[in-house]
């Protein structure tokens, strides 16, 4: 017998601002990402308040799957996938989010979307809401700061559950909900954006509007859920986490408690809430010493309880270390940066890669939870040099099977040691627009888009070396890992 389930899902993630480009067809409105211009590394994107002609907009066209689906669903089967993670943009069906009617072109496209994959074997899992908030709430409400987006956002999902619920089983409410823990993740996560112009570190949002935000984000997550369950009996509900695993930077026990109290509040926070159904103990200590007072309306406390998820998914990529001594040296992440660890490598993104902090994670949250965990989002990010053998392109990128290979050797570990595990998607399985720097050139994916940065390339797609390796890993149930 295997290590994992013989129902283990295998698959990629994608999210559609990332990779669906046809920004305003059919009826599709903007959304915050659709106002980010690209950046580099070590240089955020820029959000603009009016759209500008003169400017190049990544998501704007992106790597056009929606005018590309077939060919890259017909790609993804070929790995073997039996899942695809995918969201829905909220602006294709609800353009500015306040219509009281979805826009049907919007509902049709997915439609065809999801027959394809199930045509080929393939369940979409879906997040209701990645980043992807229509920029008109912005305008009206500064994001999710506003209650009002609770009703629209119920409005969003009960149509799509309406729409979708032959087809779409597995579904998550928010992206990496916990990011706006973070003041960087007010950008994109909780959207605190109104007339504000700028890169993303520039943007400063009190942690007052952060955690308001957040608590009309876990209401709504709940209201879904609850409502989910209640119609939907075959639904299974989750939650998703970016999971910022940071270690102490030494054994003072300064140290641990500063990495015990940095592990409640970038992770804990949300999920404590979504999967326990209430905030953890400690959160009334660190809402007064931060100036928070949380606005709840009678039923919020019920609600909590009431729409807990019924499993929990989490993107991984990289540890980080927390210290309280002056002499910790910084590197980057895309959420948040932290501690330079001497015993890891990092990414050309600076992002350091750590195998074992997969099973380390994933033993965390099983044992703090107790419900069956999904890794949703795990990969690298780098640069891929094509060369043309016998007048065929080719990437060798043993760099990224190296990755893949040491953290599904570390996930199998977390199962040996009794973690419910469903699956494994791999974040990019195309390669798409990054999310922290609106660059082509950090790839990730089995599969080459040829799109660049200027904007320039035919969209022509072609594997790699690591396509043939996925496929053969899926195809023995992650028995085969050499
Ligand atoms: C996660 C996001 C994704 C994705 C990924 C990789 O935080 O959920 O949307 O992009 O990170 O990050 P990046 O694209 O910045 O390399």
């Amino acid at each position: 017998m295997g290590v994992l389930r013989d129902d283990f899902l295998w698959g990629g993630a994608c999210a559609a601002n990332q990779f669906e480009g046809a920004w305003d067809v059919d009826g599709k409105g903007d959304s915050v990402i659709d106002h980010c211009i690209g950046g580099v590394f070590n240089q955020q994107k820029w959000i603009t308040i009016d759209i500008r002609p003169d400017q190049l907009y990544p998501s704007h066209e992106a790597i056009d799957f929606y005018h590309h689906y077939k060919e890259d669903i017909d790609l993804f089967a070929e790995m073997g996938f039996n899942v695809f993670r995918t969201s829905m943009n909220w602006t294709r069906i609800y353009p500015t989010g306040l219509e009281e009617e979805p826009n049907e072109a919007g509902l049709a496209f997915y439609d065809k979307v999801f027959d394809y994959c199930l045509s080929k074997g393939i369940q979409p899992l879906i997040t209701l809401s990645h980043y992807e908030l229509p920029y008109e709430l912005v305008r009206r409400y500064n994001g999710w700061a506003s209650r009002e987006l609770i009703p629209l956002f119920e409005k969003l999902c009960y149509t799509l559950f309406e729409r979708f619920h032959d087809k779409v089983k597995l579904w998550l409410t928010f992206n990496e909900i916990n990011c706006a823990t973070a003041e960087m993740g007010a950008m994109y996560g909780t959207s605190n954006l109104q007339g504000f112009e700028g890169r993303r570190d520039q943007l400063h949002v009190s942690p007052q509007i952060r955690m308001q935000s957040l608590h009309h984000q876990f209401v709504a997550s709940a209201k879904v859920v609850k409502y989910a369950h209640e119609h939907y009996p075959d639904f299974k509900m989750g939650c998703m986490t970016v999971y910022l695993q940071t270690y102490p930077a030494t054994c003072d026990p300064k140290d641990q408690l500063a990495n015990q109290e940095n592990m409640r509040r970038r992770v804990f926070y949300t999920t404590d809430v979504q999967v326990r159904g209430y905030y953890g103990c400690w959160c009334k200590r660190f809402w007064e010493e931060n100036d928070v007072e949380i606005q709840w309306e009678p039923g919020d406390a019920e609600i909590l309880l009431e729409g807990k998820v019924d499993f929990l998914s989490f993107s991984y990529y990289m540890t980080n270390l927390i210290g309280t001594h002056d002499d910790l040296k910084q590197t980057e992440g895309n959420i948040v940066g932290g501690g330079i660890n001497p015993y890891l490598k990092a990414s050309e993104w600076g992002w350091q890669v750590d195998p074992d902090g997969l099973r380390f994670a994933l033993n965390e949250m099983y044992d703090r939870y107790q419900v069956p965990v999904m890794i949703v989002e795990n990969g690298l990010g780098a640069l891929d040099e094509v060369v043309v053998e016998d007048g065929v392109r080719r990437v060798h990128d043993q760099y990224r099977i190296d990755y893949l290979r040491t953290h599904l050797e570390a996930m199998k570990e977390a199962v040996k040691d009794g973690v419910d595990l469903m699956g494994y998607t791999w974040w990019g399985p195309i390669d798409l627009v990054s999310h922290g720097t609106g660059e082509m050139r950090k790839r990730y994916g089995f599969i080459y888009v040829d799109k660049y940065d200027d904007g320039t390339g035919d969209l022509s797609r072609f594997k790699k070396d690591s396509f043939e390796y996925y496929k053969k890993v899926i195809a023995s149930n992650g028995e085969d890992l050499d």
